[in-house]
């Protein structure tokens, strides 16, 4: 089993929820903030089988977009969604 660690920013993250839910994807959505610009994200807990991935990353891919944003002096790209993509040695349901 895998676990997606998904951050998505704020203003895809009804989309994605939405695209998930109806693939019938199962979904923990966690309030966050990014270290550097300070704003507000969402960090998205999916766990899935590794067979799963593909298709999700799509589905996520399919929702959101890297955004150029202005921050002081400098330009930076944000990206719609980071995903980190890890493996669970166990999952137990109680
Ligand atoms: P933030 O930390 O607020 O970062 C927003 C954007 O600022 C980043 O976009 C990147 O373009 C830029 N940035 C971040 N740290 C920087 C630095 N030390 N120097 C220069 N520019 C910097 P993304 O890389 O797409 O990240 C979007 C959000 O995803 C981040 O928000 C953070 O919440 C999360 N994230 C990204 N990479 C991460 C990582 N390796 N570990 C944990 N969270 C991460």
């Amino acid at each position: 089993m895998k676990l997606i660690i998904a951050i998505v920013q704020d203003e895809y993250i009804n989309k994605v929820i939405r695209a998930l839910m109806e693939n019938k994807i199962r979904t923990t959505k966690l309030s966050s903030t990014g270290g550097f610009l300070k704003s507000g994200n969402t960090t998205l807990l999916i766990g899935v089988e590794e067979d799963e991935i593909p298709n999700i990353v799509e589905i996520i891919k399919g929702q959101c977009k890297s955004t150029k944003v202005r921050e002081g002096d400098n330009e930076i790209t944000v990206g719609g969604a980071n995903l980190f993509i890890v493996d669970v040695d166990e999952y137990v349901k109680l």
